[in-house]
């Protein structure tokens, strides 16, 4: 009746899991008491888990990412901790514990940490950039959302119920085969990933449509932002690359589930096949995270530069060639599988060559920073940042692109530095650079600056306290995803990486403050003219919160950074546009499909994990009734009234006129 599960998949002989799943069991029960009590279901119902809106699914997003983020950072924590202790001891993980400790690490980190934060601010801006209502299938977005949602609680999940898999953020056969993994986590792992990966690949179709087919009137291809060109890339990317991803997966799937032999070598298959298509998908994935970074610094070092982007066209030809490259050096993974010098040097060579488009991006970066009025404010600290750690990050890349480095240094914690650096230097920084960047245009007030700045300041310097420590101990012959080591050389440098840890806590901490005290404070912080930062992009243009309808008409575009030309000339007394002619407008209704579906995924994906048969049955009949329900409704939008979009319109050009009025008085 119930599979695989039995008692035994609750870890009552386990404190350390047994006591975590235990009080987050208890968080979610009293945030869900909370919720009900103060009798704010209806309303979240209503606005939230039914929304199709772009806006309200990028925040769900982004508030998904932070919590598995914070998820993600615990299991930093307790690496570092262990290995801070665990010399010439055993320190307080067990092997088989610490092993899926990495694991979740770098899953939830990548797969519904970075991913949901970029998808989530890309949901936010790109319309809003493009200057339209919604994106082009907006309950697609919804069904997408939820199904990323339902992958992060399949891997929460596994804390209480079974395990997690032990096999690192990549199950490499043969030790994810059945042979050598008998429990569940790879099945956790394999549920997880596909259903959430489904939902991404959606993502990719919904975006690379709407960017290629929704614009505002004028907004033409070379009169796009640069977040909404990266975004582009980001989304074609994931559009060619998910396949494959869904694709190795199956079969993986297919090995374990129905003995097939894709990647056992004894019965015929290829393990190193696992390892090609996995990093096919797993290179353009890592330019899937950093692209739409790029696409935030640049509004950031152009709007707090006070200049348009230095070099727009190479931009674009930079992040489509990057674009391009990403997928011509995935064999830079493995170059120690003995294809040969040949293939290496072609390889250590392409990976280099995408050096050069990062590059001039860096330079072009530079140049409108050069000369210009810089505003030294958070989102733009994140960015300078962002730029130096970078760079060392890209270099040590390089260094690992050479074949006979990477012989030696292969699996070594120096890969561990590389990629942290470049990951949290430009994905991690990014993405908070966005976040603190559009937080005003999604609530109508400001984060405070105080703990913003000093939110960067801790995870700057805290970053390379815990990293810089793994280049040195990397360069001694440390190997990763070591429980415990003998080694004296390395733990006074593995105390220093931990005590970098508990640094980037401290950040974290000072953003959770920042939340908080800005929460509180949102009167003094309050905007009302939708523009905080003198933006440049039509996101600016628009009330903050943005109405359900983004733009009471749509604009009419003349030119790059439009919005920024026309800002100033109103500054300069130019008088304003006359007051357009109000029409109803049409926006999409709500609709649990999203929601309806994510919640048969979740039960499916369970049932499959613990061969559940009869829930995997209910549950894809299930999912199949929601689609034909959701395919015969016949009423699919509700109008917004002309009186309404005035009002609302008309508020927001009062309180920019008054703005204007104010700044003269005080010049
Ligand atoms: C916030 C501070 C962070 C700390 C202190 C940290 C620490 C660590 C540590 C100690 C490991 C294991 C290294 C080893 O194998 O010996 C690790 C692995 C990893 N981390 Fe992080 N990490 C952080 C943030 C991130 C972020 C933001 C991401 C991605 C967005 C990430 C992705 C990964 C991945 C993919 C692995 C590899 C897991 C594996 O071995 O399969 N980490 N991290
Ligand atoms: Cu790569």
């Amino acid at each position: 009746m119930l599979g695989k599960l039995t008692w035994g998949a609750i870890p009552f002989d386990q404190p350390i899991p047994l006591f975590a799943g235990g009080f987050v069991i208890l968080v979610v029960l009293c945030v869900l008491a909370f919720i009900t009590i103060k009798g704010w279901i209806p309303y979240l119902w209503r606005e939230w888990v039914t929304s199709v809106d772009h806006k309200r699914i990028g925040v769900m997003y982004v508030t998904l990412a932070g919590v598995m983020l914070l998820r993600g950072f615990i299991d930093a924590g307790m690496m570092r901790s262990q290995q801070a202790l665990a010399f010439q001891s055993q320190g307080y993980l067990p092997p088989e514990h610490y092993n899926q400790i990495f694991s979740a690490h770098g899953t939830i980190m990548i797969f519904f940490m970075a991913m949901p934060f970029m998808i989530g601010l890309m949901n936010f801006a790109v319309p809003l950039q493009l200057g339209v209502r919604d994106v082009a299938f907006p309950t697609l977005n919804s069904v997408s959302f939820w199904l990323t949602a339902t992958g992060a609680l399949l891997v929460n999940l596994s804390l209480v119920i079974g395990e997690f898999a032990r096999t690192g953020w990549l199950p490499f056969p043969p030790l994810s085969e059945l042979t050598y993994s008998p429990g569940v986590g790879v099945d956790y792992y394999l549920w997880a990933i596909q259903i959430s990966g489904v939902g991404t690949l959606m993502t990719g179709v919904n975006f690379v449509t709407t960017i290629l087919k929704i614009h505002a009137p004028g907004m033409t291809y070379m009169r796009m932002p640069i977040f909404t060109w990266t975004a582009l890339a980001t989304n074609l990317l994931i559009v060619a690359a998910f396949p494959v991803l869904t694709a190795t997966l199956a079969m993986l799937t297919l090995d374990r589930y129905l003995g097939f032999h894709f990647f056992t070598n004894e019965g015929g298959g290829n393990m190193m096949m696992f390892m090609n298509l996995i990093w096919i998908w797993g290179h353009p994935e890592v330019y899937i995270l950093v692209l739409p970074a790029f696409g935030i610094y640049s509004e950031v070092v152009s709007t707090f530069s006070r200049k348009p982007i230095f070099g727009y066209r190479s931009m674009v030809m930079a992040t489509m060639a990057i674009c391009i490259l990403a997928f011509m050096v995935w064999l830079h993974h493995f170059f120690t599988m003995g294809a040969g010098p040949n293939v290496n040097a072609v390889f250590g060579i392409v990976s280099m060559i995408i050096a050069v488009p990062t590059g001039v991006k860096v330079f072009n970066w530079l140049f409108t920073m050069y000369g210009g009025r810089i505003v030294y404010a958070t989102p733009m600290l994140w960015a300078i940042g962002f730029m130096v750690t970078f760079v060392i990050g890209g270099l040590t890349g390089v260094l690992l692109a050479v074949p006979p480095a990477d012989f030696m240094l292969h699996n070594s914690v120096f890969l561990i530095a590389h990629f942290h650096n470049v990951i949290i230097g430009g994905v991690a920084f990014g993405a908070f650079a966005g976040y603190t960047f559009w937080f005003p245009k999604a609530f109508g007030f400001r984060l405070h600056e105080g703990w913003g700045k000093a939110a960067f300041w801790c995870w700057f310097f805290g970053f390379y306290l815990a990293f810089v420590p793994l280049y040195v101990t990397g360069l001694m012959g440390m190997t990763r995803r070591l429980q415990h080591y003998d080694v004296p050389e390395w733990h006074p440098w593995l105390l220093v990486a931990a005590f970098g840890a508990a640094v980037i806590l401290a950040g974290i901490l000072c953003q959770i403050t920042q939340l908080v005290v800005s929460i509180r404070h949102r009167e003094e912080l309050r905007d009302l003219t939708g523009d905080p930062w003198m933006g440049r992009s039509l996101e600016w243009s628009t009330s903050s919160p943005p109405p359900a309808f983004n733009f009471a008409v749509l604009p009419q575009v003349e030119d790059r950074d439009d919005y920024w030309r026309r800002a100033r000339l109103a500054e300069r007394g130019a008088a304003p546009r006359a007051e357009p002619i109000y029409k109803p407008i049409e926006v999409p209704r709500n609709s649990p499909t999203g929601f309806i579906c994510a919640f048969f995924a979740t039960f499916g994906g369970f049932g499959m994990i613990w061969q559940i048969w009869w829930l995997v049955v209910v549950c894809l009949v299930g999912a199949f009734a929601t689609f034909v329900v959701f395919a015969w409704r016949d009423r699919t939008e509700y109008e917004i009234p002309a009186d309404e979009v005035a009002r609302i319109d008309r508020a927001n050009r009062r309180a920019r006129g008054e703005a204007l009025t104010t700044a003269e008085a005080l010049s």
